[in-house]
């Protein structure tokens, strides 16, 4: 690290315990700077896994980081046992599944939708609205109208096993927030740096189960759910979207890279930042998933449980993230 970033960092209380690069802790993956050659895809939790062998096909296809972000992430989207993303995610507390997506190019271009309803793949509808509007955020009925302009593919939702479940609820008439827990933490956020070394990324979910209607979370929001900047990394985020934006999470973490931390350390530090702004930590997950250029990964959640599918040309793999605390 260089002495003025170290210097900088130290006035922000972020080197505590911090190394300075290329001193990799031995025997931690996670730790330190770490080269890699080729392309890498990194995505939130188990389901990544699938999400990650889609992207990476796509990029042996020939296709380009922004394709292959799109091609993992529809995989998630399409699988109808997922309950945070897509055509099987749980509904807010009046019925409706509402969806939330972003994506990121290297080039810093964006796009992204929220509070969408009956269509099937928001990444896809994110990447248009990038692509072929002068904007970068469309919400709810607009949102929807534009989708279906374009014949983006509809579907119905709730599916009948999560519409037994809502009416469950609704019975219980559960006064008691529910909580983004392991039970509750499939949203999935993906990231690709190509064999050039740029960097692309998507976010998508179903949000909060059973959340007030109107409710939109971290996911579908530029600097929140998801950031990229080419020059240094970029990040996704996962967990309580509240606490998530509170801190512009995934912005804080790519512009701490920026200054010199590993992207271990600046997931860590994202996720101390969320902890100092909580008075009430119980129950309140989030996690960090981050790289840089030159492929070193880092991850970092408050509680235990959080994981992510890293893919190289050698390596496929769940991996476990480091954590502050224990359930
Ligand atoms: C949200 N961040 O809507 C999403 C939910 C999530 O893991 O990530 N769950 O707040």
């Amino acid at each position: 690290m260089k002495r003025r970033n170290w210097i900088k960092l130290s006035a922000l209380g972020v080197v505590a315990g911090a190394f300075p690069s290329g001193t990799a802790r031995a025997g931690n993956w996670l730790s330190g700077e770490r080269e890699v050659q080729g392309a890498q895809i990194i995505s939130t939790w188990k389901h990544g896994m699938e999400a990650n062998q889609g992207a990476w096909k796509s990029l042996k296809n020939g296709g380009e980081g922004l394709d292959a972000i799109e091609a993992g992430l529809k995989i998630t989207e399409s699988d109808r046992s997922n309950r945070s993303v897509g055509i099987g995610g749980m509904p807010d507390a009046e019925g409706h599944v509402t969806l939330d997506a972003c994506i990121m190019n290297s080039d810093s271009r964006c796009g992204a939708v929220a509070y969408l309803e009956g269509i099937a793949h928001p990444i896809s509808v994110a990447r248009s609205i990038m692509e072929h509007t002068p904007h970068v955020m469309l919400v709810g009925e607009g949102a929807r109208k534009y989708a279906i302009s374009k014949g983006m593919e509809q579907m119905q939702a709730p599916l009948p096993e999560v519409q037994e479940k809502y009416e469950e609820w609704l019975k219980e008439q559960q006064a008691k927030k529910p909580e983004i827990n392991h039970e509750n933490h499939d949203t999935i956020g993906m990231l690709i740096r190509d064999a050039q070394g740029n960097i692309y990324g998507g976010c998508t979910t179903s949000g909060w189960a059973y959340k007030m209607p109107g409710r939109v979370g971290d996911s579908p929001i530029i600097g929140a759910g998801l950031f990229i900047d080419n020059e240094v990394g970029g990040a996704v985020a996962t967990g309580l979207g509240e606490a998530i934006i509170r801190v512009a999470g995934s912005h804080t973490v790519v512009e701490l890279m920026r200054q010199g931390c590993s992207p271990q350390e600046a997931c860590k530090e994202a996720v101390n930042r969320i902890i100092s702004k909580h008075s009430d930590m119980e129950g309140l997950q989030c996690g960090f998933l981050a790289i840089n250029k030159k492929g070193t990964v880092g991850a970092y959640s408050v509680y235990n449980g959080f994981n992510f599918a890293y893919t190289d040309e050698k390596k496929h793999a769940l991996i476990d993230a480091a954590h502050d605390r224990k359930w």
